[in-house]
This record gives structure tokens, sequence and C-alpha cells, in this order.
């Protein structure tokens, strides 16, 4: 399914995109079931967007609630499963993975600014460092609609995956006060602006762990597949249209067990 030089780069980067990925059955039933729901909320008319009366509010997170009563519909669990799954399970040496959650979660961000800035706000880890060391699992994100740059789509830090794997469990707080101390993630985490985009521009270093920040875009079908161990964030929406992704995490049985118990 994955070359040995995606596999490769998957472990180097954390980060891997496959476009055309999903199955188009079952991406078309998806964006049916998410374009009929928007138009019973009047987002969605005659083929275009209405977001006139949504588009006041500047809050990163405003309108995620929308497509949340669809998060349970088997349509979502479908698209997050059979290939999507066998997908993580061959980033992580073919090991059997097991969704984190029952169902996916849609990502759904209105046009919220006009001009694009990298966030220095809200990065964060989903999971905690685990002694076992290495990948706790993949997180998945595909592209429901379009993803155009500063539409909103997803952004991390391609390489963080790989610092401070020290074989001790360490909480995403702590994860994140001693991301700190390094002047990379100081940096990208002060409320700074000058040239704030020279993090995706360039390459940076921790050690010898290269480090640059990835804004996921793409068209619909596209899947991003990400190392669970990774810093991300949300990004502001400039584009005229909504961002619309799924996401889904796949643990490992070992971490599902150090994180659950069971
Ligand atoms: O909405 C986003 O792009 C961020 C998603 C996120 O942080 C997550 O799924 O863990």
């Amino acid at each position: 399914m994955f070359t040995t030089i995606e596999r490769e780069n998957f472990a180097v980067h954390g980060l891997i995109k496959r476009r055309n990925f999903l199955p188009l059955e079952k991406l078309a039933n998806a964006r049916t079931l998410i374009f009929q729901h928007l138009a019973q909320a009047g987002i969605w008319c005659n083929g275009g967007w209405s977001l006139d009366k949504y588009t006041q509010s500047t809050e990163a997170d405003a309108g995620i609630g929308l497509l949340k009563p669809l998060w349970r519909h088997q349509t979502m669990i479908a698209l997050a499963s059979g290939e999507a799954t066998a997908a993580a399970s061959a980033l992580v040496d073919d090991r059997p993975v097991f969704p984190m959650d029952r169902h996916p979660a849609l990502l759904f961000t209105l046009p919220n600014a006009t001009t694009w800035t990298l966030p220095h706000k809200n990065w964060h880890l989903d999971m905690p460092r685990l002694p076992e060391g290495g990948v706790s699992g993949v997180q998945i994100f595909a592209c429901l609609e379009t993803v155009e740059p500063g539409g909103g789509g997803t952004l991390v830090v391609t390489g963080s995956h790989r610092l401070l794997n020290e074989g001790v469990r360490i909480s995403s707080a702590d994860l994140r006060k001693r991301l700190n101390q390094e002047r990379y993630f100081a940096e990208l985490m002060a409320n700074q602006t000058d040239d704030r985009l020279r993090f995706m521009r360039e390459a940076g270093h921790v050690g010898d762990v290269e480090l640059q920040v990835v804004e996921m875009v793409g068209e619909p079908g596209d899947v991003y597949f990400m190392d669970l161990r990774m810093l991300h964030t949300f990004a502001p929406n400039v584009r005229q249209i909504p961002r619309i992704m799924l996401t889904q995490r796949y643990l490992l049985e070992s971490s599902r067990i150090a994180l659950y118990g069971k």
C-alpha cells in the first residue's frame, strides 16, 4: 500500500498525503449527506454557499457544531473504516490499529479571517508520550471539500514526533512546556508577528531533527496520515468556502492499553 520511500518519509517527517485516497462511492455518500444537512441549515442553497448569517463571527471554532449531528452517521463511520484503517495499519508496520473513538469527527471551519497568519496559539498534542516509545498510532485528516491554502486546513509541525521520546510517560501539557524551552517552539508559540511564514517556508532544527510547519490542503478524497505524536493546531480560513475535513485517530493496541487499560 505504501512504498519503502513513503514509509521512510512517514518515519522521518510524520506526515504523508495520499491524493484521491477515499473510495469514490463512500466519498460521494458522505458529501451528499453533508450538503443535504447544510441545505437544511440554510448554508448551502441552490448549489452555492450562503454564509452571510454565519460570517459575523471570527472565532476559529464558530460553526464546528453545525455538522456534529452527522459524526455518528454510518456513512461517516464507513468513510473512516476499511481502506483508512488498513492504510493506518500499513504505516505502523502492518500492526493492527483500533479507532480511538467510535466515530470520526467532522472539522468544519467557516470563513473567519481576512488575512492569513500562522497562529501562535492552540498548538497541542492529542496524546501523551508513552513509555513504549515509537509511534503510538496514526490520525487521518480527509478533505471532503476543496481545502485551498489559507482555507482552514490543519497545521502540523512535521518532525515533532521525533522529539522527547525518552521511555517515560510525558503528559501533553508537560510536552508543550518542554518543547517551549527550545528556541524553535518558543518562537512558534510566541505572539510575535514578524515573518511567521518562515516556519512554513524554511526548515528549522532541534538537535538533528528537522522541523517544518505544513498546512493540510487538498481536493475531496485526499487524505493526510499523521503520526499521533505530532504538534498541530487549527488554522484561520480566509477563503470564501468552509473547510470540511473528516478526522479519526487509530491507536496501536499497546497505546490503547497504556491509555485506557484495555
Ligand atoms: O480543526 C483542526 O484543524 C484541528 C484538529 C485537531 O486539532 C485534532 O483533530 O486533533
